[in-house]
């Protein structure tokens, strides 16, 4: 399959014919459609041909420093299992429990990507905290959106990013991603052979991938633990990993932006599915009073 073929063009709004929502229209960011196309375009193609792209220094310091001041007493218990990472902290449900990540979620630089990925309206899967403490083992390689029994290679159904928020090293437990892997057919799994690259990038930096790109996150051989947030997204008619839809407040969700409530849930895939007694699910906003 061609690399053009893995990212198809999306349906432009407009083209979105069987939007019938009178009122609440499906809808882009409007910081996202002011990122400079060429930086856009150039994460694109470094996408289509590699399956990531790292952006560098997105953050100043002043919001690493907050974001790390918020997490710090949220993060406790570490992960169940191996894949979770027995000397991993993990924290769930992030929106619901800080809004020092919110620029991350809705970060123009990432969303200008998403919408040229996924289809207007598309979701926020599921976003969490990882501490990869020091000591532990690297996570097995896997593709995030391979739960969609969808055959591959496809389009990716989901994409996701993970910030550093401490700086990513060669030893610290930066993500692994296998370059190419993207375009892999289904049973085709990540071999000795097959070359393998460590995420190294500053704090305040993300990496980003399509679902389909196999990766895991790296052991830390290093003192001090590596701490990271990540983001996923999906496709609007898809099931989200994280169930914002039972899980979120009504204050969170008065707290967060129009382009979070969107990803949260309060929008539409059209002509209808997401709606709520026969109506967008936006209506509950309006009548609560939440503009
Ligand atoms: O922590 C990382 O670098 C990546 C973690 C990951 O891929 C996951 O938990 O699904």
């Amino acid at each position: 399959m061609s690399a053009e073929k893995l990212f198809p063009e999306v349906e432009t709004l407009a083209a979105l014919g069987s939007d019938l929502a009178g009122t609440h229209k499906a809808s882009r960011s409007e910081a996202a459609a002011r990122v400079d196309p060429a930086l856009v375009e150039a994460d694109m193609r470094a996408l289509e041909r590699d399956g990531y792209v790292i952006i560098e220094s997105l953050l100043g310091e002043d919001e690493i420093a907050e974001i790390k001041a918020a997490l710090a007493p949220l993060l406790g218990h570490t992960g169940r299992n191996a894949f979770e990472g027995h000397k991993t902290q993990r924290l769930y449900a992030v929106p619901e429990k800080t809004r020092a990540t919110d620029r991350l979620i809705e970060h123009p630089r990432i969303l200008a990507l998403l919408d040229r990925i996924f289809l207007p309206n598309y979701l926020l899967s599921q976003c969490q905290a990882i501490n990869i403490m020091p000591g532990e083992a690297a996570q097995y390689l896997h593709a995030d959106d391979g739960f969609y029994r969808v055959p591959r290679p496809r389009p990716p159904l989901g994409a996701a990013t993970v910030w550093a928020i401490d700086e990513f090293t060669e030893e610290n437990g930066a993500t692994v991603v296998v370059p190419g892997s993207h375009v892999w057919p289904d049973g085709r799994m990540p071999g000795e052979d097959d070359r393998k690259i460590k995420a190294v990038m500053p704090a305040g930096s993300v990496v980003f991938y399509p679902g389909t790109l196999w990766h895991g996150g790296g052991a830390n051989l290093s003192a001090a633990p590596r701490l990271a947030v990540t983001c996923q997204y999906c496709e609007p008619w898809l099931r989200t990993q994280e169930n914002y839809f039972l899980s979120l407040s009504p204050e969170t969700v008065k707290a967060v932006s129009e382009d979070m409530r969107r990803m949260l849930g309060y929008s539409i895939y059209p002509p209808f599915m997401g709606m709520v007694n026969g109506m967008h699910p936006k209506r509950l906003l309006d009548e609560a009073g939440v503009s």
